[in-house]
């Protein structure tokens, strides 16, 4: 007897690589050819082998003196990219800014022949400068970042005196609330709002893989300071559970990396899985009464980040520099007991 399922039919495996799901065909019919009995013929429907989660492909660039990780995400079907967190080179010590950082993920989205459709920022960073201006300006790419800037823009419009700045999401070219989704070729960009570090805080779903920015550091590390204006352990704890209810194969990239003690190289990719089973400060048990008590406890003990007073006045201008003054001169400014 000869059968004509008229449902997807489920594979069992794509290339070799583990994807934790099954791949459904679609439109491919197959002559199934039997002796058996009609009704031991069961369809296989989509909620028994779901539909993986598209994978976008990923570049790292870290940046040693920030200790950041940026990003180059891209379907590969289309090529269409999104730069996430890149970093403007800055030494404080002389004042010097430089953009060969950026220029590296410029060349190697070149080398790929990437198209960048988006230049994404999970947060206002405090600890480097953004690059977005020099990207947009080389790209012609859009520069996002959560809709809750306008908070961030608000409290350190104060700080900082800045007589020019409009808290409405200006110069950012688009801000974006939970649950907007962002079109990169054929995949999504799907955005969630992690506040805690700070209340502006997105994390990008990219088909299986997330951005998460500054909420979870390596497993080994642990979490996100969160004493920053408008920063909140209790919403952290929440914000990561929403991050660790996804799928446990889901690949997680973070925006930083410090090393841990016992480890002697740089790390930024972990899964979901990873995290729930073992991130040093909240691991699957660890109560938020207890986060909340260890991570305030934590943050008593760190110092300011290195940058903080210069980055902040840049990136919540989404990265512009001051305007010149009449000599031509940028200068950044430094509130005295302001923090
Ligand atoms: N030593 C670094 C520290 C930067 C820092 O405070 N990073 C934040 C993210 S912006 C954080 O959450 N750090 C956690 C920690 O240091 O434990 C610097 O000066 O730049
Ligand atoms: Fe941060």
């Amino acid at each position: 007897m000869r059968q004509r399922p008229k449902k997807r039919c489920g594979l069992s495996s794509l290339g070799g690589e583990r994807l934790g799901g099954y791949i459904v065909c679609h439109d491919v019919h197959i002559t199934v050819e039997t002796k058996l009995d009609k009704s031991n013929i069961r369809a296989v429907t989509e909620t028994e082998f779901p539909m993986p989660a598209a994978r976008p492909e990923v570049r790292a660039f870290f940046d040693e003196p920030t200790f950041t990780v940026s990003y180059l995400a891209w379907d590969p079907a289309s090529k269409r990219a999104a730069i996430i967190d890149s970093v403007l080179d800055f030494d404080a010590k002389s004042g010097r800014t430089g953009t060969q950082s950026a220029q590296a993920l410029i060349d190697a989205a070149e080398a790929d022949g990437l198209t960048i459709d988006w230049i994404l920022e999970t947060h206002a960073h405090a600890d480097h400068l953004s690059a977005a201006p020099f990207l947009r300006q080389k790209t012609g790419a859009p520069i996002v970042i959560g809709s809750h800037i306008k908070d961030v823009q608000a409290v350190f419009k104060k700080v900082f005196n800045l007589d020019d700045i409009v808290p409405d999401g200006r110069p950012f070219s688009r801000i974006v609330d939970d649950g907007e989704r962002l079109a990169l070729g054929a995949l999504e960009i799907e955005v969630m709002h992690t506040p805690g570090h700070t209340p502006a805080c997105v994390t990008y779903k990219i088909g299986d893989a997330v951005f998460v920015g500054d909420t979870l550091f390596m497993p080994d590390y642990g979490t996100a300071r969160c004493d920053f204006p408008g920063g909140d352990a209790r919403t952290l704890y929440r914000s990561i559970q929403r991050i660790l209810e996804l799928p446990r194969e889901t690949r997680m990239f973070l925006c930083h990396d410090y090393k841990a003690p016992g480890r002697d190289v740089y790390e930024w990719q972990t899964t979901v899985g990873a995290q729930r089973d073992g991130n040093v400060h909240i691991r699957e048990g660890v109560s938020e009464e207890a986060f909340v008590a260890m991570r305030e406890a934590r943050d008593k003990t760190l110092a300011m980040p290195v940058l903080i007073l210069p980055s902040i006045q840049v990136n919540i201008r989404a990265g512009e520099l001051p305007p010149a003054e009449s000599n031509g001169v940028r200068y950044l400014k430094l509130p005295l007991d302001a923090l």
